[in-house]
């Protein structure tokens, strides 16, 4: 990677129901993020966390479905302010989350740069949920449609009315758990899922290099948003919605590789570390690997 990394930490918590996940950052840069960053020669600025308001009633709005709509947004917006900033100063952003929804924020702010935004989405679940849908009316669940302008008004509309990114340029890896509202939303928007089916079925080599192909003559960026409820719960205790059978340590290890050797990247966020839920900070020092590796990390 040639441009310095902009380092942000974005800790909401409130758009799903467990605290401690604005712990994320620290927990990932007390995990060695610097250090490691150091080792692979990469330049960087950690600009520090956003200050966000955590404080919201928690209790469903009975008209939209929806728990801390206003602070989730405000939040977001934050975000999105602040990706415009050290996009402008030619950084390359690194986002350590703070629940998913902070890619609401994230990629409302790229969408000043790229148009043509690809997203690669690493996780168990689809995040493919709107009010009408949502089983629990958590925000986190409904991120990338609300990118995809699916959803209500105030979180499609930060950094401009619509959506900022298109389902053709959206690719989900490690599906494990989608809710029946989010199967019918990927067959009608045609957004590209890789399952864990798939994944055991053609292995992760096969499957993250499709991912790229596909990508590649369609966008003019592309954001890698990697849920740490991705991978498999072995590893990743420490997250508030883990989820059974996902990719090993290697599998997902072996995934940021190969896209640090594609040079596809222009962003990433690693999300969902709470180290109230871990168990010796271990969840955020494998996200530390995951960054490594998407860095150019390798065993030689
Ligand atoms: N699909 C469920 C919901 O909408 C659960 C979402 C759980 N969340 C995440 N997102 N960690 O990936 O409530
Ligand atoms: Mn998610
Ligand atoms: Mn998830
Ligand atoms: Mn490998």
């Amino acid at each position: 990677m040639k441009n310095r990394v902009g380092i942000i930490g974005a800790p909401i918590t409130i758009a799903q129901p467990n605290y401690g996940v604005d712990l994320g950052p620290n927990a990932i840069r007390y995990a060695g993020l610097h250090k490691r960053l150091d080792g692979l020669n990469v330049k960087y600025e950690d600009y520090g966390n956003i200050d966000i308001k955590n404080e919201g009633s928690n209790e469903k709005d009975p008209k939209t479905n929806l728990k801390n709509l206003k602070e989730v947004t405000s939040g977001n917006q934050k975000i999105a302010d602040k990706l415009k900033k050290i996009k402008s100063k030619g950084d390359f952003p690194l986002i350590l989350g703070g629940d998913h929804s902070i890619a609401i924020g994230t990629i409302a702010g790229l969408y000043s740069f790229y148009q043509e935004l690809g997203v690669i989405w690493f996780d168990a679940h689809a995040d493919l949920n709107s009010g009408e849908t949502s089983p629990s009316g958590n925000i986190h669940g409904m991120s990338l449609a609300a990118s995809l302008g699916v959803g209500h008004q105030d979180l499609t509309s930060i950094n401009g009315d619509g959506p900022k990114v298109k389902p053709e340029n959206t690719v989900i890896i490690g599906a494990r758990s989608i809710d029946e509202g989010e199967r019918k939303f990927i067959k009608e928007h045609g957004v590209q899922v890789y399952t864990m089916h798939d994944i055991e079925k053609r292995g992760m080599d096969a499957v993250i290099k499709e991912a790229i192909d596909y990508l590649r003559p369609r966008v003019n960026g592309v954001h890698l948003s990697l849920d740490v409820d991705g991978i498999d719960p072995l590893h990743t205790p420490g997250t508030g919605t883990p989820v059974d059978g996902g990719p090993s340590y290697r599998e997902t290890f072996h995934a940021m590789s190969t896209l640090y050797d594609s040079e596809i990247l222009t962003s990433v966020e690693i999300v969902e570390v709470n180290p109230l839920l871990d168990q010796r900070n271990q969840t955020a020092e494998v996200a530390t690997d995951m960054i490594a590796a998407v860095f150019g990390e390798k065993y030689i």
